[in-house]
């Protein structure tokens, strides 16, 4: 007789599991994150993405793991991971991520790479040179920073400080009306973590778009000029779009889009948000600033970058290898492509793409993998 199928059995894909914000296993996800990062510094790309991929399986359940032996039908999960959990659960911590949380190296790694353009590389190369704070790096007169780290410095204590949902709700007010001053019938809508439903987040995302093809770019570019004339920009960096139709869509998950976009930082004012800034002890002044990204694709790539956009980034990674590794296609932020039928599969909605993957429709707010 045919096996019965397995009930409600954990898929190894972030995209065929639906994971809120609500995380019961916290304890665990957050002791992988620190070993993830850890193995990030060491350019141990495979340990790092294997904790990271246990995290987000942990994160889909629906109630915390009491013991190891629970896990053992659990995708992702290997001897490593289980063991720091065995550990978790007889102390109540891991001496392992006790350890590396004690490393100045992975210390001073982490506080660099929280400055705004600052990635691994950048501070790496700060920590050989022996630098270990930022008043360090501030004094060292042989290090260069760009315009994009000077802002970070600048502004460092308002953007390393999460974004509330009423402050992202006061951005996304500055932005409607400045987008929609310029072409009012332009298409504006929120992404990223926000979108997911997460109560803070690090950054703003959106897209902006327009319903006519090709009007989008100038639209970016006179948005940033009213933001700017307001007073409201406190940086800016824009990438005008690189985007070619005639590209196949890469299967490289780390490769940024080509659209036109660009990287603010915004100043807003404590009036502007509904119950005010959430303000640090001893700090009485009436704004702070947040970043924000802006994407603009053409319309008829609406559908691909709001799917790229929302996240989360384990839950990109995993669309576009379940795409590729169970159905011959390959997905990226500006198409589907269908290797067997050697064509573009096209869609004006989210689930249009899920549809040509055969996924079943996963709503943003259940995309926290
Ligand atoms: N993204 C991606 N790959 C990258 C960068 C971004 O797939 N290298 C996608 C997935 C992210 C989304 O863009 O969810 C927005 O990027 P953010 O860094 O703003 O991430 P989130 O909005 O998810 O989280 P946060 O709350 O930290 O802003
Ligand atoms: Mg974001």
């Amino acid at each position: 007789a045919p096996k019965a199928a397995p009930v409600n059995k954990v898929s190894q894909y972030a995209c065929q599991r639906r994971t809120t914000t609500e995380n019961y296993n916290k304890i665990f996800t957050d002791a992988f994150e620190v070993l993830a990062e850890n193995y990030e510094f060491n350019d141990i790309e495979g340990r790092c993405l294997a904790f990271r991929r246990a995290a987000s399986v942990l994160k889909s359940l629906p109630s915390a793991v009491q013991c190891v032996e629970a896990t053992q039908d659990l995708p992702c999960l290997g001897e490593h991971t289980k063991a720091v959990m065995k550990e978790i659960l007889q102390y109540g911590r891991s001496f392992e991520v006790e350890k590396i949380l004690s490393d100045l190296r992975c210390q001073t790694l982490k506080l660099f790479t929280s400055v705004f353009g600052v990635g691994p590389k950048t501070a790496e190369k700060w920590y050989r040179r022996g630098l270990r704070s930022f008043s360090d790096v501030l004094a060292e007169p042989s290090i260069h920073l760009n315009r994009m780290q000077q802002s970070g410095f600048l502004h460092y204590g308002d953007i390393s400080r999460a974004v509330s949902k009423a402050e992202a709700q006061a951005v996304g007010n500055i932005i409607d009306e400045a987008v929609h001053v310029i072409t009012p019938n332009a298409i504006l809508a929120l992404t990223g973590g926000f979108r997911r439903g997460k109560d803070f987040g690090h950054d703003v995302d959106f897209i902006v778009t327009t319903p006519e093809l090709g009007q989008e770019e100038s639209l970016l570019i006179d948005v940033i000029d009213y933001l700017k004339k307001q007073g409201l920009l406190l940086f800016t960096d824009h990438q005008a779009s690189t985007f070619d139709i005639s590209k196949l869509p890469s299967h490289k998950f780390e490769a940024m889009d080509h659209f036109a976009k660009c990287f603010l930082i915004l100043r807003l004012e404590s009036s502007q948000v509904e119950g005010g800034l959430q303000r640090s002890e001893g700090d009485s002044r009436n704004w702070r600033a947040v970043r924000v990204d802006l994407v603009s694709p053409p319309m008829d790539r609406y559908a691909f970058t709001q799917l790229g956009w929302t996240g989360s980034r384990m839950f990109e990674r995993d669309l576009r290898r379940f795409a590729r590794l169970e159905r011959q296609m390959l997905l990226d932020n500006h198409a589907l492509y269908d290797k067997t039928k050697k064509e573009f599969l096209t869609a004006t909605t989210e689930k249009d793409i899920f549809d040509h993957l055969g996924l079943e429709y996963i709503e943003p707010w259940q995309r926290n993998a």
